[in-house]
């Protein structure tokens, strides 16, 4: 079944209200880390700020850690349904280029497809080899919340998702999110805080073909969203357990991709951090 069959079969057996009413289940508020299982941990920021180098630099330092990235490729190359081998799979499209070329046609369909996605990196099990540290811990390059809280949430505030669209949107996130509550909890967020010019200039740096015609005021959005919901706390969220769970601020203005010594402190934040969770 494909993601968005089960996404569609999973909207239509939820509650009839839509989506409104906030949603009791969600990640609990915490200050320790109360119980076993792994400190789960999401790596927020603007686009190009560095997450993915940022990620990089942790399976380096922590190898103990199970890292997972953003399955961008997956967007770049949407395979058709129900086909095994990867070599023989129809390509229906890069869904990224689709959404830049064309907002206000695809960006309902990738926020779908995005947050499907997210989810099932999110609900992987975790590895039994590394459940054996003694304080496992999980690292997302992003998460199921920045998909609504920063991405959709703009694109529904610049015009390119429509009422219903966003409507919709926010019934089938609250659902599966309480659905899958206990699965899905995050007991911190990192979030690389950058100048949206310092990451216009990555990004120019990075020259992802699809990202070609992103300007600095889309960026200047996407910062926006981002200090509204983890400095300011001033976002509606779906639940009051996720405005508690505790941000990790770290300023990446400064280059630190070629930097041993400011990327050895930037480690040592995010462990000490971990270890307070
Ligand atoms: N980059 C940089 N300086 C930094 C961090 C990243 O020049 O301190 C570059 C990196 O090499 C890449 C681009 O910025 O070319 C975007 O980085 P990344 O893909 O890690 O960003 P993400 O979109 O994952 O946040
Ligand atoms: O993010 C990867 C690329 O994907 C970047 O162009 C932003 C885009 N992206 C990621 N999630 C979403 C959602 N939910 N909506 C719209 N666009 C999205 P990067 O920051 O480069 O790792
Ligand atoms: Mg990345």
């Amino acid at each position: 079944m494909t993601a968005l069959r089960l996404y569609l079969r999973l909207l239509r057996s939820s509650s009839k209200s839509m989506a409104q009413s906030p949603v009791k289940g969600g990640p609990p508020s915490r200050g320790l880390h109360a119980g076993r299982g792994p400190r789960r941990l999401s790596i927020e920021g603007n686009i190009a700020v560095g997450k993915s180098t940022f990620v990089k630099l942790l399976t380096k330092t922590y190898p103990e850690w199970d890292v997972a990235t953003e399955p961008v490729a997956t967007w770049q190359n949407v395979q058709a349904a129900g086909t095994q081998k990867a070599c023989t799979s129809p390509n229906l499209g890069n869904l990224l280029d689709m959404m830049y070329q064309n907002p206000t046609r695809w960006s309902y369909t990738f926020q779908t497809f995005s947050f499907m996605s997210r989810l099932k990196v999110q609900l992987e099990p975790f590895p039994e080899k590394l459940l054996e540290a003694e304080k496992a811990v999980r690292i997302f390059e992003r998460s199921v919340y920045s998909d609504r809280y920063i991405f959709a949430k703009n694109l529904f505030e610049n015009g390119s998702l429509s009422d219903v669209e966003w409507h919709i949107y926010q019934d089938g996130h609250s659902f599966l999110l309480q659905e899958f509550a206990s699965r899905l909890r995050l007991h911190g967020f990192v979030y690389l805080q950058a100048a949206p010019q310092v990451c216009l200039k990555r990004l120019r740096r990075r020259a992802r073909e699809e990202e070609r015609g992103i300007e600095l005021a889309y960026l200047e959005q996407l910062h926006d969203q981002h200090e509204a919901w983890l400095v300011h706390k001033t976002t509606p969220l779906h639940s009051e357990a996720l405005l508690n769970v505790p941000v990790l601020v770290l300023d990446v203005n400064d280059d630190f991709s070629e930097e041993v010594t400011r990327q050895e402190e930037l480690m040592k934040r995010v462990n000490t951090f971990v270890k307070n969770l």
